[in-house]
């Protein structure tokens, strides 16, 4: 079968939506790059910018990997096009041409550098997970971290994304180029004000005049993302080949809800991404920690304790009803009164609208997708629920459920000697292998891990003691024997 691309794509008309902009004769030229074109990034941004490119402009997107090939090799012969499954009652395909090219940046550096310091690239979008920032439990750049020592010392091809993009904003500056606009489209609390304090501190490093002028010209909005999307299988490419007739050779898949909002401070200059759905905001901070608290929260419990009992899928575990009800009391008693919501935003219909998006049958999401990780999400989506909590005097007993799980998770992964995907793996596999069943002992262990839970937090007794009695309840789980259903 021969393969979706430029010379297929005309083929396809009639069969799937197709991006009319790429059978033009006049292709956009490409005006924005993205660092980490991985699923999410396919199924959202790209997809936002497909609905824009629609309406005009040179808004296409070079699509830049740090180190894997995997997505060039798939989507380079395909010219950048790929199909989207919208999983919903029925499932949506469409061809989405937005990237019009991929780059590896351990490969192709020059032309990387050269990419983003072209005047025509004025946005930078990023997905590059929680642990691609390289931050530190203050969450500020961790200058101790060897890859970013790796990139002070300025040898190239930079292997962090903060490296990467400081080259390029000092090549701008030197050729008095405008930096461009950077967007964080990653899970993090505050992600724009993150990455932005996060370069000006490395430039810093480097050098103090290129520092003030990123001081003064970059603009970072903080933006809030949302789409549940489950990793492409086997299956998801036959039903692909099927509906086109041509191969792909990486389709993706995600739910049909799909959320963007930007903090309102972009350059007049954008694609239409506001036709395109996007919300802009004032302030994204209340959307971003709605999320995060409601969505993510939530998720990473079902992830670890659905682990321990031994299901595979979030749909799987939302079947449970003790781990339902214990994440329903989780998310009303200690998660909602944690924070002000937006105002446009009804928390219960959004929290409801969020438990119906678990149970969707159509989706099969793994819950190991979402167990990795975990020192890099939990101070993001639990911890800080804990800290607002403990300092109003608030209970946290269900969500130390969450931690608890996440500790027995790394404690099941080392008795079966499966590897931890972690970028703490090795702290995080020494606190197990010392762990000995003796809740207080174990517990211990995990909380005296600073780059996760800092200093103050594992001083404080009623938090030691509400993550230790979970602790307790939840340890049946990890033994060998058949679960013990009902333990929480
Ligand atoms: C998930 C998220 O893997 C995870 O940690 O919680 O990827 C989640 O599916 C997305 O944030 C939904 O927008």
């Amino acid at each position: 079968m021969t393969l979706l691309s430029n010379n297929t794509l005309a083929s396809l008309a009639g069969k799937l939506p197709l991006p009319a902009y790429r059978l033009a004769p006049q292709q956009p030229g490409i005006g924005i790059v993205h660092l980490g074109p991985g699923a999410f990034f396919r199924g959202h941004q790209a997809y936002y910018t497909d609905l824009a490119l629609q309406q005009g402009g040179d808004w296409a997107i070079s699509a830049v990997s740090m180190r894997s090939p995997d997505v060039s090799q798939a989507l380079t012969p395909q010219d950048g096009l790929y199909t989207l499954a919208v999983l919903d009652s029925d499932t949506r395909y469409q061809v989405i041409g937005s990237v019009q090219e991929v780059l590896i940046a351990s490969e192709q550096y020059q032309s990387v550098l050269a990419r983003l310091s072209d005047a025509a690239t004025r946005y930078v979008t990023l997905t590059i997970t929680e642990k691609g920032y390289c931050l530190n439990a203050q969450g500020e750049l961790d200058l101790q971290h060897p890859q970013i020592q790796q990139d002070l010392s300025g040898g190239q091809p930079a292997v962090t994304a903060i490296g990467l993009l400081v080259a390029a904003l000092a090549a701008r500056y030197a050729k008095n180029v405008a930096p461009f606009c950077v967007l964080s489209c990653d899970n993090l609390t505050d992600n724009g004000h993150k990455l932005r304090k996060a370069l000006i501190g490395f430039a810093a490093q480097k050098a103090p005049a290129l520092a003030n002028w990123l001081e003064q010209q970059l603009i970072s909005p903080c933006t809030m993302v949302d789409s549940i999307t489950p990793a492409t299988d086997a299956a998801l490419r036959a039903q692909v080949a099927g509906v086109l007739g041509v191969n792909d050779n990486w389709p993706i898949k995600r739910e049909a809800f799909v959320q963007w909002v930007i903090e309102d401070i972009l350059p007049a200059e954008r694609p239409a991404w506001q036709q395109a759905g996007v919300i802009y905001a004032a302030d994204v901070s209340a959307f971003e920690k709605a999320k995060l608290r409601l969505l993510n929260a939530p998720h990473s419990t079902l992830a670890y304790i659905g682990y321990l009992l031994g299901y595979e899928t979030v749909y799987d575990a939302m079947q449970d009803k003790t781990l339902l009800n214990l994440l329903q009391q989780m998310v009303q008693q200690e998660i909602m009164p944690s924070f002000t919501a937006p105002a446009e935003l009804d928390i219960q219909q959004y929290s409801q609208a969020i438990f119906a998006r678990f149970e969707n049958p159509a989706i099969r999401h793994l819950l190991a997708q979402i167990a990795w990780d975990g020192s890099q999400k939990m101070p993001m989506r639990i911890l800080p629920v804990i800290r607002d909590n403990l300092a109003a005097g608030r209970s946290i007993s269900k969500l130390s459920f969450c931690l608890a799980a996440w500790f027995l998770f790394i404690r099941r992964r080392l008795a079966e000697g499966q590897p931890l995907v972690d970028p703490l793996a090795s702290s995080l596999t020494a606190a197990a292998s010392v762990c000995n069943g003796d809740a207080q002992h174990d517990v211990a262990q995990f909380l005296a891990i600073e780059a996760v839970f800092g200093t103050e937090l594992p001083k404080q007794n009623t938090f030691i003691r509400a993550v230790t009695v979970a602790y307790q309840q939840l340890t049946p789980l990890v033994s060998e024997q058949p679960v013990a259903r009902g333990v929480v």
